[in-house]
């Protein structure tokens, strides 16, 4: 493992990079590839971002200055020699197409705040104690010697206020709403970017809510609530996944719940959103159910059927619940 300064000396002697984040880019992901983009084209440098992915991003996202030039890795084809992976701990996590670019490339750096067991990179720098990879974005810039632009400080403050969840999450410290300020101070209009990420739901995602609200129920004597939502659902709400991406939040913010799941069914399997509005470790069970992520902010992808995933669920929460009530009489 490198440290930052290591980090920003190996970015730059390089002069051709390519910037990916994880399949699915979240606000962090996003921030802090145009962040560190336009930090490194600053210095000179040939930068191209890549989405994972050819899916339609997040409506909020597309909005950031710099997406619209982002290019999706199984279309790119031009030469570079070093990949940069932000905001993703494992290759797989960001598809094929941009997996084997990662494999060919001369080489590699990943920057990323997620747990992982083992480095994927050449170089790496994870720091899993950081609120967002954003954050570390914005200070690496710093170490760069970046004149730090009201455009990076908008990308890397809307990476840093997804991922604590408008800086109200358990990930929420001094040195998030220090770096926060230090964008505010750079050019990051706090207001502006809420409501471009929060004040912007679809009528299809409102409508997406009340099934949500409909499905729903809450287990373990009212500290878990779950809900579902079917393909059905979305056909007939006409809702994109990115409008189904708030409603989790609308579970976790019930009076008593602890654990918040939201199961969506896909073509083949249920993906599963696990929250955490206390110290509970819900990475835990997104591991048990084939995922993974952060402690109060988790997922998974469960082979199977909606009815098997909830009953799936259903037990791990109940595990949860007992190993919690065993703890605290002991
Ligand atoms: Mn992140």
């Amino acid at each position: 493992m490198q440290t930052l300064a290591e980090i920003a000396q190996d970015l730059k002697a390089r002069d051709n990079f390519v910037i990916c984040g994880h399949v699915s880019p979240d606000g962090d992901c996003i921030g802090s590839q145009l962040a560190l983009a336009e930090g490194l084209r600053a210095l000179g440098k040939t930068v191209t971002c890549l989405l994972a992915k050819a899916d339609a991003i997040d409506y909020s996202l597309a909005h950031l200055p710099g997406v619209e030039d982002m290019v999706i890795a199984k279309d790119f084809t031009s030469p570079f020699d070093t990949f940069i992976a932000v905001d993703v701990p494992l290759a797989k996590r960001m598809g094929e197409e941009a997996a084997a670019l990662h494999a060919q490339a001369a080489h590699t750096i990943t920057i990323d705040h997620h747990p992982s067991l083992e480095a994927m990179s050449d170089a790496n720098y994870i720091d899993d104690a950081a609120p967002a990879c954003a954050m570390i974005v914005w200070n690496l810039l710093a170490e760069l010697g970046v004149s730090r632009t009201a455009t990076m400080a908008s990308a890397a403050y809307v990476g840093l206020m997804t991922d604590t969840g408008r800086f109200q999450y358990q990930n929420t410290n001094a040195a998030a709403l220090r770096a926060a300020a230090e964008m505010v101070d750079a050019g990051a209009d706090p207001a502006d970017l809420a409501t471009l990420m929060y004040q912007n739901r679809s009528p299809q995602s409102m409508a997406l809510e009340e099934r949500m609200l409909a499905n729903h129920s809450v287990l373990e004597g009212g500290t878990c609530a779950y809900s579902f939502l079917t393909i059905q659902d979305f056909v007939d709400t006409g809702a994109t996944r990115a409008d189904a991406e708030p409603l989790i939040d609308v579970l976790r913010c019930m009076r008593g719940v602890r654990v918040a799941c939201l199961l969506r069914e896909q073509d083949n399997n249920v993906r599963g959103s696990l929250r955490a509005k206390d110290e509970t470790d819900v990475s835990v069970i997104a591991q048990r159910l084939g995922g993974g992520g952060h402690k109060a902010a988790a997922g998974f992808t469960f082979e199977g059927s909606m009815e098997e995933a909830i009953a799936a669920l259903k037990g791990e929460l109940s595990d949860l619940a007992q190993a919690a009530s065993t703890t605290s009489a002991s």
